[in-house]
């Protein structure tokens, strides 16, 4: 049928933007599999929970976390590190679906990162209140793949910083469906997330999750 003609169309609407040498956000591009994404996710925290893990200086971060895939990103007194084991169950993180590992690769490719094929995925929980302070993301062997984050329920106020602690963040606002790709020299830049407002979602309801895709091994 005709239908099938239109269908297949790139979609136009999706607004991309530039923030930086390397870094893109794709507007909107995980808005039409949310549900999709969301029923995936919580298959996986059902087999990995997700928790309050305490930084070496001892501090419980306000931001609930899992993973799925080869390994997942931890914290606690010890340090970080990328395990292969979930410390609260002893067993393995569960597999990275299929459809996250697609979502994030066609994201990559639109961002100009061909091949990319991400071994693991921290999932970030923010209640209202919830915030992650300025930080750099060093933890990743393969320092050349790009980092896909994807933004679903309540909007956040995301701190896009520079190469130095020093340089003054800039604000972007992430909503529901938007997927951000970090590669290049952007990759190192230091980031974080505003305190979560109050507000409620109709899909998510009062928390914001966020997934972010990389190239761990
Ligand atoms: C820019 N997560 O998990 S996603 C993280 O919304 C993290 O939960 C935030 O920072 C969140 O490490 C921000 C956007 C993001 C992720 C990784 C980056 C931005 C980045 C790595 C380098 C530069
Ligand atoms: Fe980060």
């Amino acid at each position: 049928m005709n239908a099938d003609l239109f269908d297949a169309q790139p979609d136009f609407s999706l607004q991309q933007v530039r923030l930086d040498n390397g870094a893109f956000l794709l507007r909107g591009f995980a808005e039409n599999m949310d549900a999709e994404l969301m029923n995936t996710l919580e298959n996986v925290i059902a087999q990995a929970p997700l928790r309050h893990m305490i930084t070496p200086g001892g501090f419980r971060m306000s931001v609930a976390m899992s993973n799925c895939g080869q390994v997942g990103w931890v914290t606690d007194r010890n340090g970080y590190r990328y395990d292969a084991f979930d410390p609260e169950t002893g067993r393995p993180w569960p597999a990275l679906p299929e459809i996250f590992i697609d979502m994030a690769s066609r994201a990559a490719t639109r961002a100009g990162y061909e091949d990319f094929l991400p071994d693991a995925c921290l999932i970030n929980c923010y209640e209202p209140g919830a915030r992650l302070s300025l930080h750099q993301d060093m933890d990743e062997r393969d320092k050349s793949a790009p980092i896909v984050s994807v933004s679903l329920g309540l909007p956040a106020v995301f701190l896009f910083g520079g190469s130095s602690r020093t340089i003054r963040p800039k604000r972007y606002q992430l909503v529901h469906g938007d997927v951000a790709v970090w590669g290049g020299p952007a990759r190192f830049n230091f980031h974080g997330i505003a305190p979560l407002l109050d507000g409620y979602h109709p899909v998510l309801g009062r928390k914001r999750i966020n997934l972010t895709f990389r190239k761990a091994l």
